[in-house]
């Protein structure tokens, strides 16, 4: 059998040296090794938003959605429950994602439906040249704030485990390895999974340097022990200050999934089914 090749003729726009080349080169490498252990290539589908992330999807060789600013969740949200055997993976900015479509992220996790999203977190608009968004530091300057922003950055993680994600997650576009044995097990996760990757832009928000001399990857820690993920992950809360930032799994716990508690929806359809028979037999 010949193998898949998941690249695609489009014509790359992003900056030179932006961290989406990473995931992008990740993430094509763990939809290969999941195909690899008979995944089918037909049962994976990629939705993405917009944005410099966003693009993502043109450039990878796989079942893709565009959908719009904000809304990657509930079009992937309608792919899994219309199709539960596909493996549905979101892919976005953080602007897209915990601004714009914060109110879909948390009902996701709270459903704890069967996706993965992956957040293209550069901690600003790429795409529409560098307005603020909720993981922006204080005193961050950009187009919407030339005087540094007066706001404080929120924990997206801090929220997404409040609000009962089952696989919470840290990567970044500077360390490849970890991130797809990450983005590979949000994947195999059953129940929602995040990534969130700090995604270094160039042009509007240059932390490669921060990011080199702050992260590390988390040893020794208990995914399945709430109280401790809260702990590791309220290490660093996305202010640019001296704390070190810790990369891997927070919190990984296997519980019922929305799409088992809709089991019953099958009934629903027997239902259905014996009405449309008595309307055909009296009309
Ligand atoms: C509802 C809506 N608001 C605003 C826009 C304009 N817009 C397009 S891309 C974008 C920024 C995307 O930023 P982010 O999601 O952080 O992704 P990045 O470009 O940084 O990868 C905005 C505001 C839009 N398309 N739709
Ligand atoms: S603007 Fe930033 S995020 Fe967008 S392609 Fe350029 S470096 Fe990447």
């Amino acid at each position: 059998m010949q193998e898949k090749n998941w690249g695609t003729n489009a014509i790359n726009t992003w900056c030179p040296g932006c961290g989406n080349f990473a995931i992008l080169n990740s993430i094509k490498s763990v939809l290969k090794s999941l195909v690899a252990d008979n995944i089918l290539a037909e049962n994976i589908v990629l939705v993405s938003g917009i944005g410099c992330g966003a693009k993502i999807v043109d450039y990878i060789n796989a079942n893709s959605v565009y959908s719009i600013h904000g809304r990657v969740l509930p079009v992937a949200e309608g792919i899994k429950l219309a199709n539960p055997q596909m493996k549905v993976i979101g892919l976005a900015g953080d602007g897209d994602t915990y601004g714009e479509g914060m109110e879909h992220l948390v009902f996701a996790a709270k459903r704890n439906i069967d996706i993965t999203m992956i957040v293209h977190n550069n901690r600003v608009y790429g795409l529409t040249t560098g307005q603020y968004t909720p993981t922006s530091p204080l005193g961050y300057k950009g187009r919407s704030t030339p005087q540094g922003s007066k706001e404080t950055p929120i924990n997206p993680l801090e929220i997404m485990l409040a609000s009962g994600a089952s696989f919470i997650s840290r990567g970044t576009s500077t360390t490849m390895e970890l991130l797809k044995k990450l983005m590979r097990e949000a994947i195999m996760h059953k129940g929602f999974a995040l990534v969130d990757i700090l995604q270094v832009c160039v042009t509007f928000f240059n932390m490669y340097e921060y990011y080199n001399k702050n992260v590390y990857e988390l040893a020794g820690h208990d995914p399945a022990d709430y109280g401790k993920a809260m702990q590791r992950i309220r290490e660093w809360n996305y202010s640019n200050t001296d704390a070190k930032i810790p990369l891997g799994v927070f919190y990984k716990k296997e519980i019922p999934t929305f799409e088992e508690y809709y089991l019953h929806l099958g009934k629903e359809t027997e239902r259905s089914q014996k009405i449309h028979k008595i309307l055909e037999n009296t009309i």
